[in-house]
C-alpha cells in the first residue's frame, strides 16, 4: 500500500528527522467568498502527488532523495482566522527552528499569515513573491481584516517588499493602494506580452524569499480546481520558467500553495498542484 504522505514515500525518504522539506497541510476554511472546498486542498493535492513519477526528466534526478516529511493534517473545526494563524505559526517555529523548508499546502489564502510570521521573525529581511490571479490587497472584505482577499494587504503591514505576478483581477481601492505605494504588480497582461523579464521581477526582492502560491494565478485550463477561477493566467512552463530563475537566483526560505479546491473526478488540477510543487523542491536542491 501507498505510504499515505506527499509524494508516497518509504520511511526511508519521509521520516522526520533526515528529511529536509516538512509538508503542513493546513487546510483552513472560513471566508471563502463563492465557493466551498478548499478544506480538502491539501488531501487531494497529497494524494494526486503519490502518482508522481519520483524520477524528474529535466533535473535527471531522484529528488525525493532530500527527505519529504508530510505532518499530519492540522485540524481547524470553527477556529477564528487568527487562532487557526497562530497554530500554524507555532508549528512553522518548530520547523524552522529544526532547519527543515516548510511547504504549507492551504486551505485558504488567510492561513498564509501564520506561515509568513515564522518566516519573518526568522528573516527580517524577508521579501515575497505572490503568484495569484488577484492582489488580496484589501485593506478588509466584508468587514473582515484575516479575509483571504486581504492577506497581502496584511503581510505587507509587516513587510513591503513583495512582487505579485499572474493579476488579473483587482477592485478600485485596490488599485489605488498599489498606485499610491509603488507595489510592483505585474499584470497577466504584460506576462502575454513578455514586457518583463524574471530578472526585473527579482529586482524587487531581497536574499531571502517566501513565496506564496494562490492556484488560481495559474491559468484555469491548468488549475480548474479554485473557488474563484479567472480567465487567463500562467500557463505550465512559463510558471516553472519563473520558478526555476527564482530558485536560482534567491534563497526560498518557505513557500505555500494555498486556495485549492478539488473537483471531484476532475482530479487534473489536483496533479498539477502536486507536479509544480515537485518541480520546486528540485528547484530548490538540485539545479
Ligand atoms: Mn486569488
Amino acid at each position: 500500500m501507498t505510504p499515505n504522505n506527499f509524494l508516497g514515500l518509504e520511511p526511508e525518504h519521509s521520516h522526520y528527522d533526515t528529511s529536509k522539506v516538512v509538508i503542513i497541510p493546513a487546510g483552513f476554511e472560513a471566508s471563502t467568498s463563492y465557493q466551498q472546498g478548499t478544506a480538502h486542498g491539501p488531501s487531494a493535492i497529497i494524494k494526486a502527488s503519490q502518482q508522481v513519477e519520483l524520477y524528474d526528466i529535466e533535473l535527471n534526478t531522484h529528488f525525493h532523495t532530500v527527505g519529504v516529511h508530510t505532518l499530519e493534517a492540522l485540524h481547524f473545526t470553527k477556529t477564528p482566522a487568527s487562532k487557526a494563524c497562530e497554530m500554524l505559526h507555532e508549528k512553522t517555529k518548530t520547523i524552522l527552528k529544526d532547519h527543515k523548508w516548510p511547504i504549507m499546502l492551504g486551505g485558504e489564502h488567510t492561513i498564509s499569515y501564520g506561515l509568513f510570521l515564522a518566516l519573518f521573525e526568522k528573516y527580517p529581511n524577508l521579501s515575497i513573491f505572490h503568484i495569484d490571479a488577484h492582489t488580496d490587497m484589501r485593506e478588509a472584505y466584508e468587514g473582515n481584516p484575516y479575509s483571504h482577499a486581504s492577506i497581502l494587504y496584511l503581510m505587507r503591514k509587516k513587510c513591503s517588499k513583495t512582487v505579485s505576478i499572474g493579476i488579473r483581477s483587482m477592485c478600485e481601492e485596490e488599485a489605488l493602494y498599489v498606485k499610491r505605494n509603488k507595489v510592483p504588480v505585474y499584470y497577466d497582461y504584460q506576462t502575454r506580452n513578455k514586457s518583463f523579464s524574471p530578472k526585473e521581477l527579482f529586482s524587487h526582492l531581497t536574499d531571502q524569499v517566501y513565496l506564496t502560491i494562490d492556484v488560481d494565478g495559474f491559468s484555469p485550463a491548468l488549475v480548474p480546481s479554485t473557488g474563484t477561477p479567472e480567465p487567463g493566467g500562467l500557463e505550465f512552463y512559463q510558471s516553472l520558467d519563473i520558478l526555476k530563475e527564482l530558485f536560482h537566483e534567491k534563497e526560498v526560505v518557505g513557500m505555500d500553495v494555498v486556495e485549492h479546491m478539488p473537483i471531484p473526478h476532475v482530479v487534473y488540477g489536483d496533479f498539477s498542484v502536486a507536479k509544480i510543487i515537485y518541480k520546486c523542491i528540485g528547484y530548490k536542491y538540485f539545479q
